[in-house]
């Protein structure tokens, strides 16, 4: 007989590096423990000796999100929480619907009107959250969730929430424990920079606690119509294919910029054609299907390599959300290349040309 394996998930896994107490609820979707997977192809046009994919698409949602979730609902629920609420981009409010959904709490999800990936909204409706979709963007449904979680007893779950950052921290500890050390650096999509934020925390640690001898230098990537840290000031009116990372005016902005200059990193933007290059790329050849946002970071590593700025070295590009999560950009972005015929032999092989 072998042993029983441990029980799966954050709570579990990283349960000493976690703001956990022995009455924090140890719930578990399965996230976390995602893996890391070397590009087969690309790391030569990244300027790099090593490129290696943090997949956190294989979440139990498809995204990074449930790292951080698990523990804010967890901790919500110690708290008492009967309810727990955000506003999102799409990632959140699926992960946010689907741990309710778990252990039984309702769900409040305010979203952008029209601008949330139809993926994401089937997984807020098939997990049975209370959708309100607003008017404004997400900025201005942020403000609105921190108003309304201030006023009645509901738990807000962005990643202002640091319970959500506690938790996205362990993909760096998985990183650092997959690569034996930290990478040379850090290729991620910023959107409302929680995650840029929890991976640097993360890395800190991994050196403070022996887990890495070296700090990444962190390079983060907005899209060029969403991109308030890159120009120095908050955008009104935010617009990018990457929907997900469609934010004018980040909650964590200091503290990804601090997550920059500490680490002589670089937060920069890449165009939507940039981001919809990377996007085909990943897919065509690596065989990696990722939601636009996700892309981002790859088509920061492309920009930089092309500017002459990257010469070698080992890089961890995260792969936030899963390409499944927005069919409507992948279709439109394909001319599919599909014939009809008739199952047989004959119309197959005249189909293709044998
Ligand atoms: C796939 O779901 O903000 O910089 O409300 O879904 O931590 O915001 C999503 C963000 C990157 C950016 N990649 O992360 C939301 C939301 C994907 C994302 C980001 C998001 P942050």
């Amino acid at each position: 007989m072998t042993e029983p394996a441990p029980p799966a998930g954050v709570l579990h896994r990283w349960a000493s590096f976690l703001p956990l107490t022995p009455a924090t609820p140890r719930i578990s979707l399965g996230e976390g423990s995602t893996p890391l997977v070397r590009a087969a192809h690309i790391a030569g046009d990244c300027g790099l000796d090593e490129l290696w994919f943090k997949l956190e698409s294989c979440n139990p949602t498809g995204s990074f999100k449930d790292r951080g979730m698990v523990v804010a609902v967890a901790k919500a629920l110690e708290s008492g929480a009967k309810a727990i609420m955000c506003a999102s981009t799409g990632n959140t409010s699926a992960s946010a619907a689907a741990y309710a959904a778990h252990c039984g709490i309702a769900c409040f999800v305010l979203v952008p009107g029209g601008k949330v990936a139809a993926g994401k909204m089937a997984q807020a409706i098939a997990f049975g959250a209370r959708i309100i979709e607003v008017s404004g963007n997400f900025d201005a449904a942020l403000n609105a969730a921190r108003e309304l979680t201030a006023k009645h007893p509901v738990a807000l779950v962005n990643s202002v929430n640091p319970d959500r950052i506690a938790g996205q921290k362990t993909a760096a500890f998985e990183i650092c424990e997959a690569l034996g050390d930290a990478p040379n650096f850090l290729a991620i999509p910023v959107g409302n920079a929680g995650n840029i934020t929890a991976y640097w925390k993360g890395f800190g640690e991994c050196a403070e606690l022996g887990r890495a001898t070296l700090h990444p230098r962190m390079f983060g990537f907005q899209a060029a119509g969403a991109a308030p840290i890159v120009n120095n000031a908050p955008v009104a009116d935010p617009h990018t294919v990457a929907t997900a990372i469609r934010i004018g005016n980040p909650a964590s902005w200091k503290q990804a910029v601090a997550a920059r200059d500490e680490s002589s990193g670089a937060i920069e933007a890449v165009t939507d054609e940039e981001i919809l290059e990377a996007y085909a790329l990943l897919a065509r050849r690596e065989g990696l299907f990722v939601e636009p946002a996700s892309a981002a970071s790859v088509a920061g590593l492309l920009k930089l390599a092309r500017a002459g700025r990257t010469h070698g070295g080992c890089a961890v590009a995260v792969l936030t959300g899963n390409g499944l999560k927005d069919p409507d950009t992948a279709l439109a972005q394909y001319a599919p290349d599909v014939t009809k015929a008739d199952a047989t032999v004959e119309s197959v092989e005249r189909a293709l040309g044998w």
